[in-house]
């Protein structure tokens, strides 16, 4: 598919594509995906289907498209397509088809990864758990029975998408699939059988014939005509190049933050750092196709996230877990791509020049056949700002920054100096549940072994025996003791998530693991009693392993009992009895019929292993819902009978913090009235303190210095200067006006708009002034200057702005507008 093309000067570059995305047929060369017979330097963002509900869909690919994306990526989820072999489910959240049209309707491309294995955080890594019991598998390797079973799948959804006409080659949007994912991090564990398998992979997949490039992932000896792509958060420094000068540079997984499990904070990358690499991939790498990821991560809902995975997925994206625009991330990145869709025809058909213009400081230029230029200045120095000669004119460089200058002259971007406002998100209560006469409790029954209908003479795996159709397995025994006396120590060592433990109906114990560590042993004093005494062990898994080689392998569950008095007696190889899963998931009782197959008992106290049930209704508006979990332990959450996914609220970061309270429950789940919400605690939560929140962005912020101006000539020229002077801007999400000036200072204020606080220098009246231009209005700008300000506060200092303000829903009947204000609110 490789070929060269005469680059064709005067080509206009669709910013936007038109209506519906026709990709026609897609090529490549050395230098970019050719669309069309359009060369593009693609900004792409991942958003995967199930991860939100279809009614989000529009909304969020709209988002994507106006913070400039021209591509969103998804995985293909294989084990939620093909829960059992050769029943399929694309309805609902599932419904990729329904997904990639609106996706196309709105005139974007789609990047197609179908894997099949596709790790993501995602349960097995998106592979089906039945696949284990096939015989003689081994996954991902060359091993027939696997190799045939991926290949059915990949057709499958492949065969689908042409039969959909979706493929660019058909008029659909489909630019770009990808085979397989991260192979090579596993290649050297298979031997010999892992080129042959990705040799056999891409053979495949471009047997499939969709007219469209593959890709693989980190695979840099990937195949022709499968490109090999980088994945990482440095692919600017770190990507050693595609593997053929005909193959273009594209980055697949440029990480917006990262993946978080529980018991770790939520990792934080700046808007800044992104746009460094970003725009560093372009130049260095001669990157062409940049896909953030995530750029929605969205909501792990039911038992879909993989081991130790938080529900929450990569809310630190620029679109977070709720949909809304995460500022300043999401801002800056759309700037970052309209500098950069300004020059790319300059940049894809130019000639490339880099000079140094310092110790750490690179000019790279593009120089079009008639005249165009582009530059971009960049600074890898981490500490020093840095004033340039470019040109005959003066730039000053951030520490770490690129400049983009389109023209080669006037700086449309730089990646650390961030123009767009900030902004925090509150979740707000919208109803207590916090009566006890609104709660009723039902306690899961610890089951014995007399009564088990599994048994055997050993400790058995836990996900080949619960076909991973529950996180929970129980694993009982009976001992006979002829004495009371002693005191002992109950040992079990276990290669489960967690594990509870019980003698005779009593809680002994219980231990956890993280995703870094195997659960420690649990080791538990005990009393036994005279006769049979009943001990029962709660073996619990969150979510199955999503990476590594030889998953078939991995072992899940109990390894090994001992009870220790004066001998240890080992109970490993001994008769046990089995629970799969828990009665109120058998009974289904966190839906209306299952519920009514149980006892409900009225809310007294909090107990381990209890099922809570209320009613309530929906908030009203149309701001997202969550749940804020923080005063229960660890379980599962149900609302109207959708699982909204696991909660562990008990397991603590360093910083002694949840790793998530809030957890989503998309609009889509609720009804007007009598929502039921049921939820299952494994330890000692209070349901009381559950709280009904809706989210939204209630303040907004804003920073800007005089010295952002965007050109500082040599020459002093001071017209040019106010021209370009900056401009604080404030705006309020949809439906939500400025309420209220929480901040305001004109003059030196120290800080951010995370942390701020008045400087030494300050014009008095800041408040004053800034409340005039946007209290009462949905959006408002307040100009640098020191007129605006009536009077310099310290003539001849640099100065800056910050701006925080709250936003309101309007109306507001408790604010109390002046005159001034009321005339804001109606213009
Ligand atoms: C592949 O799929 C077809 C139906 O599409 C089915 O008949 C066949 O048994 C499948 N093969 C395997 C190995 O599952
Ligand atoms: C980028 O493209 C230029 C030709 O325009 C080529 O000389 C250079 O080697 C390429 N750089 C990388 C990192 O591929
Ligand atoms: C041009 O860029 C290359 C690679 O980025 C670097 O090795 C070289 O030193 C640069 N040349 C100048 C003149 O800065
Ligand atoms: C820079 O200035 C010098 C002298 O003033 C002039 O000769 C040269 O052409 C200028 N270069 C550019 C790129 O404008
Ligand atoms: C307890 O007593 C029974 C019969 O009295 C005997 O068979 C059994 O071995 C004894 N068990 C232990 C642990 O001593
Ligand atoms: C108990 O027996 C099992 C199986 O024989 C063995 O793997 C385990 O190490 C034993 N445990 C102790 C503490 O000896
Ligand atoms: C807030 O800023 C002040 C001074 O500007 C600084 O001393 C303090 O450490 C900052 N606090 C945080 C949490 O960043
Ligand atoms: C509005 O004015 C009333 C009466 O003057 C006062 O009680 C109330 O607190 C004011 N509300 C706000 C939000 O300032
Ligand atoms: C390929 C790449 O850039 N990998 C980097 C991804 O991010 C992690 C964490 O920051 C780095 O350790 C890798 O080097």
């Amino acid at each position: 598919m490789g070929r060269s093309v005469c680059w064709a000067a005067g080509l206009v570059m669709m910013l936007v594509v038109a209506a519906a995305a026709d990709g026609g047929d897609v090529e490549y060369d050395g230098r970019s995906l050719i669309v069309n017979g359009k060369r593009k330097i693609l900004f792409s963002g991942s958003i995967h289907y199930p991860r939100s509900t279809p009614d989000m869909w529009p909304s969020l690919i709209s988002k994507a498209k106006q913070g400039g994306l021209q591509v969103i990526q998804t995985y293909v989820f294989w084990n939620l397509h093909e829960p059992t072999p050769g029943q399929y489910d694309f309805s609902g959240r599932n419904d990729i088809v329904g997904f990639i049209k609106e996706i196309q309707a709105q005139g974007l491309y789609v990047s197609l990864r179908i894997g099949p294995f596709i790790e993501a955080e995602w349960t097995y890594g998106g592979l089906p758990v039945w696949l284990h019991d096939v015989p003689g598998i081994i996954y991902r390797t060359d091993n027939e029975p696997f190799k045939n079973l991926m290949h059915n799948f990949t057709a499958k959804i492949v065969g689908m998408m042409k039969s959909e006409g979706l493929y660019a080659s058909q008029g659909g949007p489909i630019i770009l699939s990808q085979i397989e994912n991260e192979y090579k991090n596993v290649e050297s564990a298979f031997h010999e059988g892992g080129p042959a398998y990705v040799r056999w992979a891409a053979e495949m997949a471009v047997g499939l014939r969709t007219g469209v490039p593959w890709m693989m992932c980190k695979q840099d000896d990937a195949p022709d005509p499968v490109i090999n792509a980088c994945n990482g958060m440095k692919c600017g420094e770190t990507f050693v190049g595609p593997n053929s000068p005909n193959k273009p540079s594209l980055w697949t997984e440029n990480w917006t933050s990262f993946l978080q499990t529980y018991g770790e904070e939520a990792p934080i990358r700046s808007a800044e750092d992104i746009a460094y690499n970003v725009a560093l991939f372009i130049v260095t790498k001669n990157g062409s196709f940049i896909n953030y990821y995530m750029y929605h991560g969205g909501t792990n809902f039911g038992r879909t996230g993989a081991a130790y995975i938080i529900t929450s997925y990569y809310d630190q994206a620029p679109l977070d877990e709720y949909g809304l625009t995460r500022q300043p991330k999401y801002g800056h990145l759309k700037e970052l791509h309209a500098a950069v869709d300004s020059c790319s025809e300059t940049i894809l058909s130019g000639t490339k020049n880099n000079l140094s213009l310092g110790q750490s400081q690179q000019a790279y230029v593009y120089q079009g056949k008639s005249g165009e230029c582009a530059a971009f200045l960049v600074n890898t120095d981490k500490r020093e700002t840095v004033h340039v000669e470019f040109k005959n004119s003066s730039y000053q460089l951030p520490p770490k920054s690129i400049s983009i200058l389109p023209d080669c002259k006037t700086v449309a971007f730089n990646t650390a100096k961030v123009n767009t406002q900030f902004n925090t998100r509150s979740m707000i209560p919208s109803l207590r549940l916090n009566s006890a006469e609104r709660w009723e409790m039902f306690s899961e029954p610890i089951p014995q072994y007399n009564e088990a209908i599994i048994k055997a003479n050993m400790l058995l795996e836990q996900t080949s025996t619960t076909k991973d159709v529950s996180d929970y397995l129980w694993y009982t025994f009976s001992l006979q003791k002829n004495s009371s006396d002693s005191k002992s120590t109950l040992n079990v060592d276990t290669l489960g998530h967690a594990i509870l433990a019980y003698v005779n109906g009593d809680f002994v114990g219980s231990a956890h693991g993280s995703r870094k560590t195997n659960t420690p042993s649990l080791q538990s004093q005990i009393q036994l009693n005279r006769g049979v005494n009943k001990i029962a062990l709660l073996s619990v898994m969150v979510g199955l392993k999503d990476s590594g080689a030889f998953l078939e392998h991995v072992y899940t569950g109990i390894r090994s009992v001992t009870i220790q008095d004066k001998q240890t007696s080992n109970y490993t190889h001994y008769p046990w009895g089995y629970q799969v899963g828990l009665l109120g998931e058998k009974l289904q009782v966190y839906t209306s019929t299952g519920s009514s197959k149980v006892e409900w008992n009225k809310y007294s106290s909090s107990k381990q292993l209890t099922w809570y049930k209320t009613v309530f209704d929906e908030p009203e508006g149309s701001e997202p819902v969550a749940l804020n979990l923080g005063s229960m332990g660890k379980g599962e959450a149900w609302v109207n009978g959708q699982s909204i996914g696991r909660y562990w609220v008990s397991f603590h970061t360093p910083a002694g913090k949840p790793s998530q309270t809030s957890y989503h429950v998309p609009r889509s789940f609720l009804k007007p009235k009598g929502n039921l919400l049921v939820l299952f605690d494994e330890e000692f939560g209070n349901p009381l303190d559950i709280s009904i929140d809706t989210v939204s962005v209630t303040k907004v912020c804003t920073h800007i210095s005089e010295s952002s101006d965007r050109i500082i000539s040599s020459k002093g020229d001071k017209k040019k200067k106010q021209e370009t002077s900056a401009k604080a801007h404030l705006r309020c999400p949809p439906k939500k006006f400025i309420s209220k000036i929480l901040f305001a200072s004109f003059g030196t204020p120290l800080g951010d708009c995370e942390n701020y606080s008045v400087g030494r220098c300050h014009a008095s009246n800041s408040k004053a002034v800034v409340e005039r231009a946007c209290v009462g209005k949905r959006e408002c700008s307040v100009g640098l200057s020191s007129k605006k300000f009536k009077g310099d506060p310290c003539p001849g200092v640099p100065k800056h702005l910050i701006i925080q303000a709250q936003c309101h829903s309007h109306p507001d009947l408790s604010l109390n507008l002046t005159a001034r204000e009321q005339s804001n609110l109606l213009s």
